[in-house]
């Protein structure tokens, strides 16, 4: 399973919205085949384990498959691998865990078993669950997994005094934050970040086939037609704002609709002119975002920290110090001390010569 889950990790940048999954079939002790989830539309991780078996002359009957994610029961954009698995002839199916998707919910394993093939899940369940955090919260929640990326110095500040800010962390701590963008179903950032930076908000890896949706949340609408997002290559880019009724609002709308973004009006419930971040997320999950890459400044950061909205923190701190006075935090003021201290730490690693830390909540 630990190989499995290793396979898994191909799929990471290339099969959102689909669970990035891992499959290894064992005979006799020997490792015969591996497989990993492709893009969305594409084979799923058992069949692509079946069909290096079948490619490297290996026959799979009576072997034992293990699978980081239950196997699927249903039609969906492919056939189902619990039928394929049963056509095989395979001898066992060891699964990490059951799949929340409610077409599937059980069934795949209760296929196989009806079928005469044993089954057990539950192996190594907790870091096949980490992996697909977001998979599994969309399934479960109906809200994608929030990721909230910040760059910070070891006193935790985003800025010196004179506001200038580019560049904190160095070069390898920048291609990380690249992979965990290239996981995202959606990156998500502030109109302030826009208006400030004019960033492109895309996955710059040579290997990558699919990119993220950009999302700008943008109350009023202030996004520039010319913003560099809309004049990149990349994912579409939806700029979510508030349900203004105003001449202006509809112009401004008007035009960056010509200039290729997608309106998305989100009004929220005590105040409309401001966007409900909830109300974004839950559209995002709808449609189909697994995980949600929070790339903002200390304002949207803060609002969705105070909503109760981010489930995991990636801290990366560069070996330098601004001191009192320099720019601001990473977030605006938590709402509440237990907001403050939700998080625990999940790994810390040196990235180049900057920190990674990761916190999830408790
Ligand atoms: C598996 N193995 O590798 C993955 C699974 O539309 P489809 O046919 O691609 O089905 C997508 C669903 O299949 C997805 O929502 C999830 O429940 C399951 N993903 N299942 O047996 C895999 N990625
Ligand atoms: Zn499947």
């Amino acid at each position: 399973m630990a190989l499995a889950l290793k396979e898994a990790e191909h799929a990471l940048r290339l099969s959102p919205p689909n669970p990035s999954v891992g499959a290894v079939i064992v005979r006799d002790g020997r490792v015969i085949a591996r497989g990993f989830t492709q893009q969305v539309g594409g084979p799923h991780a058992e069949i692509m384990a079946l069909r290096a078996a079948a490619a490297a002359g290996e026959s799979v009957e009576g072997a034992t498959v293990y699978v980081t994610l239950e196997p699927c029961s249903h039609y969906g954009r492919t056939p189902p691998c619990a039928k394929a698995l049963i056509e095989a002839k395979v001898g066992r199916v060891v699964a990490a865990l059951g799949d929340p998707n409610p077409q599937v919910c059980g069934r795949g394993l209760a296929m196989l078993e009806a079928a005469g093939i044993p089954t057990r899940s539950g192996v190594l369940a907790d870091a096949a669950q980490a992996m697909n955090a977001g998979f599994l919260s969309r399934m479960t929640r109906g809200l994608p997994w929030v990721r909230m990326k910040t760059a910070v110095t070891l006193d935790g500040r985003t800025a010196l005094a004179d506001g200038r800010s580019k560049w904190i962390t160095g070069e390898a701590a920048r291609a990380d934050g690249q992979y965990w963008r290239a996981r995202a179903g959606a990156v998500v950032t502030g109109i302030g970040t826009v208006l400030a930076d004019d960033p492109q908000m895309n996955v710059r890896l040579p290997d990558q086939v699919r990119q993220p949706l950009r999302v700008v949340v943008d109350a009023h609408y202030r996004m520039p037609p010319e913003a560099a997002m809309l004049h990149t290559p990349g994912g579409a880019v939806i700029v979510a704002g508030a349900a203004l009724e105003t001449e202006e609002a509809r112009a401004r709308t008007e035009a960056l609709r010509r200039a290729g973004a997608d309106i998305l009006t989100l009004p929220d419930r005590v105040d409309s002119s401001r966007v409900d971040l909830r109300a974004l997320l839950i559209e995002l999950a709808a449609r189909e975002v697994n995980d949600v890459h929070l790339e903002a400044g200390a304002r949207l950061s803060g609002a969705f920290l105070n909503a109760g909205l981010v489930d995991e923190l990636i801290v990366y701190q560069a070996p330098c110090l601004f001191g009192e006075g320099a720019g601001p935090a990473a977030v605006e003021p938590p709402a509440s001390p237990g907001l403050a201290h939700r998080w625990h730490v999940v790994s810390l690693e040196t990235i180049g010569k900057d920190i990674r830390i990761i916190c999830r909540r408790n």
